[in-house]
C-alpha cells in the first residue's frame, strides 16, 4: 500500500470561531482527512501568547473540539488531541529557538499586529509564537498544511527553519508546503472588508460567530458594508464588500462565485444581503446542534483526546529523538 502523506494543521482555542476560521480551516480538513495522514490540534499553547482567563480556556478547549467532530472531523480518521498534551512541542520549540534569529521574529506581521493590539503585555511567547508552530508541523514530519493565507508568513518561517536545521546536520525534518484553498482562504470583516475577518475584534458585527443565532447572523448581514454602485460582481479590487460576500455565499450555498454572480445579477444589495445570511444561518443551525450535543458527552471527548495524546506523542517522541541525538545531547 502506498503510504500517505502526512498533514498539519491547527486552531487556537480563543474566543468563539468565525466563518472565516470555518472557511478558511476546518472545512477544508473535511476532504483532506480522506487522503491523508491527518494530525489536528487544538493549540492552547499559541492561545496564551495573548491573556486567557483560564476557566474559559479550558471550556473553550473542549468547545473547540467538538466543533471539529461536529463539522465532520473523523476521529477514527485523524489525531485529534490537545497540544499542551504533549511535552514534545515545548521541547522542540527550545531546540528551534536556537536557530532563529530575533530580527526576522520581530519583522513578523502578526507579531507586529499584536504587539500593537496588546501594548500591555508583549510577552516572549508572542514573539515566538512562529517557532512553537514551526515545532508543531516538523514533529509530525508534515509534508502539508492547509492553512488560511493569513499564515504564510509563519510557514515560510517553519520552512527556512527546517532547512536551516537539515542544512546544519542532515536532513532531519521534512519541509512543509502550505495549503492554501482558491475560495475562501480570506474571508473579510464585513464592516471593514479591507481586513480579515478574526475572532479577537473590536467591533462584533464585523465577525459573524458559529455560535452567533440566526437573528443574529441576518443582522450582520444586513448591515454588512458594500459600495455605492449596484451591481452584484466579483471584483475584490473595486469591491471588496461585494465580493467577499460573492465568496461566502458561494461557500456556504455550494454554489461557483460565476453561479452566485449569475443568480443575483440585477438584483439590489439588500435581497442579496439577506440571501448571505440565510444560507449562512441555515448551514450553521444543524452545526450548532451537532456540538452541543457531542459537548455534553464529557467521556467522549476524553477518550478522544486520550488516545489523540498518546498517537501524537509516539509520533513526537520519534522525531525529538533525533533532534536531540544529532545536536548532542547526551542519552541514556
Ligand atoms: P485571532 O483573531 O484570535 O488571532 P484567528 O481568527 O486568526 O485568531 P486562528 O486560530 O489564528 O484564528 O486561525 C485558525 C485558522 O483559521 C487558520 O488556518 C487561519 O488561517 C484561518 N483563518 C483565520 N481567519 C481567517 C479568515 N478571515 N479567512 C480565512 N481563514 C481564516
Ligand atoms: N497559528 C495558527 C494556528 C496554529 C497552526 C499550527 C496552524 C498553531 N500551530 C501548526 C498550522 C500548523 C493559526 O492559524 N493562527
Amino acid at each position: 500500500m502506498e503510504e500517505r502523506k502526512t498533514l498539519y494543521s491547527a486552531i487556537q482555542p480563543t474566543n468563539n470561531l468565525t466563518i472565516g476560521n470555518y472557511v478558511g480551516a476546518i472545512k477544508n480538513w473535511l476532504n483532506l482527512q480522506e487522503n491523508y495522514d491527518c494530525y489536528f490540534s487544538i493549540a492552547n499553547m499559541h492561545a496564551i501568547t495573548v491573556r486567557q482567563d483560564p476557566a474559559e480556556l479550558r471550556k473553550k478547549t473542549l468547545a473547540l473540539l467538538a466543533l471539529y467532530v461536529a463539522c465532520g472531523i473523523d476521529p477514527e480518521k485523524c489525531c485529534l488531541y490537545v497540544q499542551s498534551h504533549v511535552s514534545a512541542h515545548a521541547e522542540l520549540c527550545w531546540v528551534l529557538n536556537t536557530f532563529t534569529y530575533v530580527g526576522e521574529m520581530e519583522r513578523m506581521t502578526q507579531f507586529k499586529d499584536k504587539s500593537a493590539r496588546h501594548a500591555e503585555n508583549v510577552n516572549m511567547g508572542l514573539m515566538d509564537y512562529p517557532v512553537l508552530m514551526a515545532a508543531d508541523i516538523l514533529l509530525y514530519q508534515a509534508q502539508y498544511v492547509p492553512v488560511g493565507e493569513d499564515q504564510r508568513q509563519h510557514l515560510e518561517i517553519a520552512r527556512d527553519i527546517a532547512q536551516r536545521f537539515n542544512n546544519a546536520f542532515s536532513p532531519t525534518f521534512t519541509v512543509p508546503e502550505g495549503l492554501f484553498m482558491k475560495v475562501g482562504a480570506k474571508i473579510n470583516d464585513l464592516q471593514d472588508p479591507s481586513k480579515k475577518m478574526s475572532k479577537s475584534v473590536e467591533n462584533p458585527n464585523g465577525s459573524v460567530f458559529l455560535s452567533d443565532d440566526r437573528d443574529t447572523i441576518i443582522r450582520k448581514f444586513k448591515r454588512a458594508v458594500t459600495d455605492s454602485q449596484s451591481t452584484i460582481r466579483f471584483d475584490p479590487e473595486n469591491k471588496p464588500g461585494v465580493s467577499n460576500l460573492l465568496t461566502i455565499y458561494s461557500v456556504f450555498a455550494d454554489k461557483s462565485v460565476e453561479e452566485a454572480e449569475a443568480e443575483f445579477d440585477g438584483r439590489g444589495y439588500g435581497e442579496f444581503k439577506a440571501a448571505v445570511g440565510e444560507a449562512v444561518a441555515d448551514k450553521l443551525a444543524p452545526l450548532q446542534a451537532e456540538q452541543a450535543r457531542i459537548l455534553a458527552d464529557r467521556q467522549y471527548l476524553d477518550s478522544i483526546l486520550k488516545s489523540g495524546a498518546e498517537r501524537a506523542a509516539r509520533t513526537a517522541g520519534k522525531t525529538l529523538f533525533k533532534v536531540y541525538k544529532k545536536i548532542g545531547f547526551y542519552q541514556i
